[in-house]
């Protein structure tokens, strides 16, 4: 049992080369797309997507594990999102993929993750309801996490930092 802490930023999930793996809002083929998923595949380099082939199709809720490539982490793990008022509960969706990325960054034994706002951007997850079910299921999480301390969470702009940090009580 550790005690996480968690902290939000503002800037580009694909360069946070501090942290041991950073999360990809991925589709279910995790293939590269636009948005994060954009970011993250042009970053790592064409072995992420070959990588992933034998990875996918993934559910909505559902996270996988892969390597980071050319990216400075040492793990990717890719969540599929709910598409907001489609896949529901989105709410129990939306926190299935945190739960399932600290666990899986847990069981590799990795120390730090960084999450962008999963959903909220082409799924259509409203920021401050996904970043309150964000910062929840992580607060819920982390006494039962072994080796995750540290928990960012990326902000794209200086208004999602904003609602990031109203879900933290900052
Ligand atoms: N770093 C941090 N946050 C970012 C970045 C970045 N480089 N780029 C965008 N965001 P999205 P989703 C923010 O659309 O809603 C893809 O095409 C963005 O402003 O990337 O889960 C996939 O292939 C928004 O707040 O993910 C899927 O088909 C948030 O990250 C689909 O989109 C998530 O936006 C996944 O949609």
């Amino acid at each position: 049992m550790t005690d996480v802490s968690i902290e939000c930023v503002q800037g580009d999930i694909a360069n946070q080369p501090d942290i041991d793996a950073i999360v990809n809002a991925a589709n279910a083929r995790l293939m590269p797309g636009s948005g994060v998923a954009g970011a993250i595949h042009s970053a790592a380099g064409p072995g992420l997507a070959e990588e992933c082939r034998k990875l996918a199709p993934i559910e909505p809720g559902q996270a996988v594990i892969s390597g980071a490539h050319d990216l400075p982490n040492r793990h990717v793990i890719h969540c599929l999102g709910p598409v907001y008022g489609e896949d529901e509960p989105s709410d129990q969706l939306l926190a299935d993929c945190y739960r399932n990325a600290l666990s899986l960054a847990d069981a590799e034994g990795l120390e730090s993750i960084a999450f962008p706002a999963i959903s909220t951007g082409v799924f259509g997850y409203p920021l401050e309801e996904a970043t309150r079910v964000a910062v929840s299921v992580i607060r819920e999480a982390g006494p039962g996490l072994a080796h995750v301390q540290r928990v960012r969470l990326v902000a794209f702009s200086e208004k999602d930092l904003e609602a990031f940090r109203s879900a933290l009580g900052q």
